[in-house]
């Protein structure tokens, strides 16, 4: 909480190399970012502001990183900002061009209990190519908010910087069991009132 009683969120975007996390960061945080040097390592990450409602997020561009086993410093950075900061919420950042490969990392993410919500970018080179993402089926699947985005044209951007605070814990053990085809538990609810998947 801040001082002015505001509720202050911080947010880790994490993701694949180059699938749209600062274009996305540049889009939600605007002119405010300040870049910093990793403590004791050559690597920088971003930091900047986004005010959406009563609440103020600190949004961190968290360097690119294909899972939690780190294999160079940069992605040693990114376990690094996630191991320490276990109160933040989480924007997992996948391209819609390779979701299985984005996939892998949001698992092991989400597996870390911390908040998640996933921003599906690079929707318009998707299309291009004519791979369509069922991202209501995503977010059923994975029990939490799923919004398909495109950083450069800004499109479903609002949306994102909306749903942040429905951000939520994964079940890892109902994702499972969802995968294998269980009946949902009772009471279970996939849609966060994104408007967009028809309450599924
Ligand atoms: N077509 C398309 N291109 C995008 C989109 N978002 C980002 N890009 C482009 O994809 C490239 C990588 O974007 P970045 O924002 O640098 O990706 P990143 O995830 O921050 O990459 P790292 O910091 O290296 O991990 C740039 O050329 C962007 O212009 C999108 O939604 N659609
Ligand atoms: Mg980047």
């Amino acid at each position: 909480m801040a001082a002015n009683g505001e509720d202050v969120t911080t947010v880790l975007m994490i993701g694949n190399p180059n699938v749209g996390k600062s274009a996305l960061f540049n889009r939600m945080t605007g002119a405010n970012a300040v870049v910093s040097n990793y403590p004791g390592t050559t690597v920088d990450f971003t930091k900047g502001t986004l005010i959406e409602g009563n609440r103020t997020y600190v949004i961190i561009d968290v360097p690119g990183t294909y899972s939690l086993e780190p294999r160079d410093a940069a992605e040693e950075v990114a376990v690094r900002m996630l191991r320490h900061r276990p109160d933040a919420t989480v924007m997992i950042v996948l391209d819609a061009t390779r979701i299985e490969r984005g996939l892998y990392l949001a698992l092991e993410v989400m597996e870390l209990g911390m908040p998640c919500i996933l921003a599906v970018n690079m929707i318009d080179a998707a299309h291009e190519k004519q791979i369509t993402v069922d991202t209501a089926e995503l977010q059923r699947l994975l029990g939490v908010p799923v919004i398909p985005t495109t950083a450069i044209s800004g499109e479903g951007v609002r949306s994102l910087a909306e749903m942040l605070r429905k951000a939520r814990v994964a079940d890892v053990m109902d994702i499972s069991g969802r995968l294998k085809g269980d009946p949902p538990a009772a009471g279970g609810r996939a849609c966060f009132g994104c408007g967009g998947c028809g309450g599924r």
